[in-house]
């Protein structure tokens, strides 16, 4: 199996997981509803939920249980998504290819759909019975993790220089730790010992951080048609990015090294991580 096949198998569980679970959009008040249906559903890789569902596996966790874990994951990325197109923000106009939440619902409710998916992401973990998920995932999204990271990336627009140092503190809050969340996640509802579970987050802290720098190259070299959204944002909002910091070639060459790293430091575990592996090379060659 391709990766790209299994990531297009843990989308189908999870986008219909996710579909039994959302409220129709009917529901009243409808425009919330249908605020929060049209991000959820509007094609993201469901790349955080594969990998959560990835590390629960190669740890023989349950396989059904794992999935509303997985999607709350999700719903927590696409309430992110969602606010950082907001005017306020970066914004954006298009995402995943569509315009975004704000432009079609107005600022006010897409900041209650991204309010309302936090919420529900919480509902979604819960249902694990197991609060240690919960507290992962409230750390890696708050003042320490996401949101710090947002903050640090917000203060540093308009800098016209970054230091290196400085970027690689707002990648590996705003996105690493998300990402090494859902591993972890993955991992401790797996019932994974104490020191796999170190290496889980010490590998997802790398292909987090490699995850953002080859976002930031793709908003330069990469097409409005392939990413879904515009491109050269960046540079117009005057962002840290690694390109900004070290240049487009030294870049690519930081997030192959530390790709590298991430995939060497899997070799002490004992259970097979082949999915992993190739979930870490996925993230130096995605094109979107
Ligand atoms: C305003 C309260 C408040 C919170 C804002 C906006 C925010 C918190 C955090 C931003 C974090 C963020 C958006 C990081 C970018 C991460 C990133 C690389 C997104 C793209 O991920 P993909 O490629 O997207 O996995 P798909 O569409 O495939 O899901």
């Amino acid at each position: 199996m391709t990766v790209e096949e299994y990531l297009a198998i843990q989308k189908r569980r999870v986008d219909s997981y996710l579909d039994s679970y959302l409220l129709p959009e009917e529901v009243k008040p409808t425009i919330i509803h249908r605020a929060i249906r049209y991000s959820v559903f509007s094609g993201g890789k469901r790349f955080r939920a594969s990998l959560c569902i990835a590390a629960n596996d190669a740890f023989g966790g349950d396989k059904e249980s794992i999935i509303p874990v997985a999607s709350g994951i999700e719903l927590i990325h696409t309430y992110s998504l969602i606010h950082d197109d907001l005017p306020c923000m970066d914004n954006d106009d298009l995402r995943r290819g569509k315009p975004t939440s704000h432009k079609v619902f107005g600022d006010n409710i897409a900041v209650l759909a991204g309010d309302a998916l936090n919420a529900l992401a919480f509902e979604l973990v819960a249902r694990s019975g197991d609060c240690r998920l919960i507290t992962i995932l409230a750390r890696a999204i708050g003042t320490e993790g996401m949101i710090g990271g947002q903050v640090a990336d917000v203060e540093s627009n308009g800098q016209s220089d970054i230091a290196l140092d400085d970027v690689e503190y707002i990648h590996s809050r705003k996105t690493a730790r998300l990402i090494t969340a859902s591993l972890e996640m993955g991992a401790v509802h797996a019932g994974a010992d104490p020191e796999y579970r170190a290496v889980i987050r010490k590998y997802g802290v790398g292909i987090g951080l490699a995850f953002q720098i080859v976002d930031d190259i793709l908003d330069i070299e990469s097409s409005k048609e392939v990413l879904g959204k515009d491109i050269g944002s960046d540079e117009d909002n005057d962002k840290a990015t690694y390109p900004k910091a070290v240049g487009l070639s030294r870049s690519k060459e930081i997030a192959r090294e530390i790709i590298e790293e991430s995939i060497d430091c899997l070799g002490v575990l004992t259970v097979d991580t082949g999915i992993l592996r190739a979930l870490a090379e996925f993230v130096i060659r995605r094109v979107y």
